[in-house]
């Protein structure tokens, strides 16, 4: 069986850990090194989840653990059985030497009991009780089984067996006879000539020893005074041994205090629950209660950290909360390094570059192996991401040369696919005035002026035209609460590079002045203007002086 090593970007995710985390577990698992797994440790953002829509791609699962668990040990297959076995049956099982404790279930599948080895034992050595066959509700086909018995004949209802087991030894008249039965026992008795008479005592089963038969008519006595008869090939003693072995498990499984536990159990919950008990082994479910096998002290031992390879980041505080609880093999990243400790080497690759996933598809075209059409084309999403489409100036020639080669495989034109994806990405549709209002927000004192400056990153301004009256009466509400004067919310396509500015309250002509011209959504343009801090509060500065 190969490992399993999770693989995650960081924490808050943007498109370039995602798509890094799943193309890499994607190349990881083509070359069979590892059983990859791609994970993240947060929501996915618009844009992520936009791309993988786009591609048909399924999002990583969320993984908030390091802690091994149960499903991380590769512990026994477990063996399940029904309540109604015989315990002799179980005992067969044991002497196949794969398992100590079976696992009892009902007809769903859910945990009744649990039989071990010591149960079976136990039930044995305490059977002096000639009428347990009865009192364990013990079915006529449980005895069949175990005696390997042929039917000579059974009535329409199944017998039940409220009498004793007893060996029928004896000679004599009817007479004689009367006293040494009671109603509904069982009866094992070899080759006779008087069957007539033990068929005659209300007995509930007659066992013939040493495979003897009936004849006819001693078969049509037996139908009319509704006495079962079967046949064995034992002998009278193997019979009598066999016979309280076919009681049914349900008899003498443990029920009360059931230990067992769920794949997903971290190793601290099992350990402290085992060292509260001496079961030899415990059961082990799946999410739907299903047993999927059984755990042992001794699967603790050899339990190793999970494996864990870190994607578009490498400072600790940026990863999985427990992450000492996890063995680091590898880390992928276009970050500066800082501040991660391993217990052991590992395979590191940094390289200034835009993106991690360029690092990646580095990575597949060094291996020979060809990224699928879905693959290729989440890691242009990535590559576009990180470096907007080669704006950013952590962009290298690397990431075009690696965008342009990837794009083809993919299928998209780069261009047209960003423009897509941005947009997106950053849809206002569904955010309300308040949650605009409310977001990313800086207060400022410009000379005797408070104003409120927000910031928005959309492609799609148009989309707030029908919110437009609404925000601006929330926007103005907000700064007479505050008392100040000015609320200014910058709405920036970093990706045209321009910003629109929706100005309420005071300085609103002398803003306007500065920044330039009204747009068709009624904001005020401000083109090559994306940062708050260099380029948006010098201009308010300029504006508000002024006046
Ligand atoms: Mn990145």
């Amino acid at each position: 069986m190969r490992q399993t090593v999770y693989i995650t970007g960081h924490k808050k995710p943007d498109t370039d850990s995602i798509m890094s985390a799943i193309a890499y577990a994607d190349l990881k698992n083509r070359l069979g090194e590892y059983e990859a797994i791609p994970i993240r440790l947060g929501k996915l953002s618009q844009e992520s989840r936009f791309v993988l829509d786009y591609f048909g791609v399924k999002p990583p699962e969320i993984k908030e653990s390091m802690k091994l668990t149960v499903g991380d040990l590769s512990f026994d297959k477990g063996t399940i059985i029904d309540p109604s076995i015989p315990i002799r049956k179980a005992w067969d099982t044991f002497q196949k030497g794969a398992t100590n404790s079976l696992t009892v279930v009902d007809n769903d599948g859910e945990i009744v009991g649990i039989a071990s080895l010591s149960n079976i034992t136990k039930s044995y050595m305490d059977v002096w009780d000639d009428r347990i066959l009865g009192r364990a509700h013990t079915p006529v086909d449980n005895i069949i089984d175990v005696l390997a018995a042929k039917i000579i004949y059974l009535g329409e209802e199944d017998p039940t067996f409220p009498g004793r087991m007893m060996v029928f030894a004896m000679g004599g008249s009817k007479e004689d006879l009367k006293d040494i039965f009671t109603d509904g026992d069982i009866v094992i008795a070899g080759n006779r000539t008087d069957y007539d008479i033990i068929l005659k005592q209300n007995i509930s089963l007659l066992i013939l020893t040493n495979g003897t038969g009936l004849s006819d008519e001693v078969i049509e006595i037996a139908k009319e005074n509704k006495v079962a008869v079967i046949s064995t090939e034992y002998n009278t003693f193997m019979t009598s041994r066999l016979l309280p072995m076919t009681i049914p498990v349900s008899q003498v499984m443990t029920t009360e205090n059931l230990i067992y536990f769920k794949t997903d159990d971290t190793l601290d919950v099992v350990r402290d629950a085992m060292a509260k008990s001496r079961f030899r082994s415990y059961p082990v479910v799946d999410a739907t209660k299903k047993v999927v096998g059984s755990v042992s002290r001794y699967h603790l031992i050899s339990s190793n950290k999970k494996k864990l390879i870190l994607v578009d980041h490498n400072e600790r505080n940026q990863s999985i909360d427990d992450i000492d609880e996890a063995e680091i093999i590898e880390i992928i990243d276009h970050h500066r390094v800082a501040n991660i400790l391993t217990t052991s080497p590992v395979f590191f690759r940094a390289e200034p570059v835009g993106s991690t996933a360029t690092i990646i598809s580095e990575m597949y075209l060094e291996s020979g192996i060809r990224p699928s059409r879905e693959i290729a084309g989440i890691l242009c999403a990535a590559i576009i991401s990180d470096t907007l489409l080669f704006r950013s100036p952590t962009t290298t020639d690397t990431d075009k040369r690696i965008l342009d080669r990837m794009s083809k495989i993919a299928g998209i034109n780069p261009e047209e696919f960003a423009d897509k994806m941005f947009r997106a990405g950053t849809s206002l549709k569904g955010k309300s005035a308040k949650d605009l209002i409310e977001g990313d927000i800086k207060t400022f004192t410009i000379g005797d002026a408070n104003v409120r400056v927000g910031q928005v990153f959309t492609m799609n301004p148009e989309e707030l035209v029908p919110i437009m009256d609404d925000l601006k009466k929330q926007m103005a509400a907000k700064i007479k609460e505050r008392g100040e004067d000015t609320f200014v919310l910058v709405l920036t396509d970093i990706f045209n590079q321009r910003s629109e500015l929706l100005v309420v309250g005071e300085y609103y002509d002398d803003i306007q002045e500065e920044f330039g011209e009204l747009t068709p959504n009624g904001t005020i343009n401000a083109e090559g203007v994306l940062s708050r801090k260099k380029q948006v509060i010098p201009k308010l500065t300029a504006a508000i002086i002024k006046a």
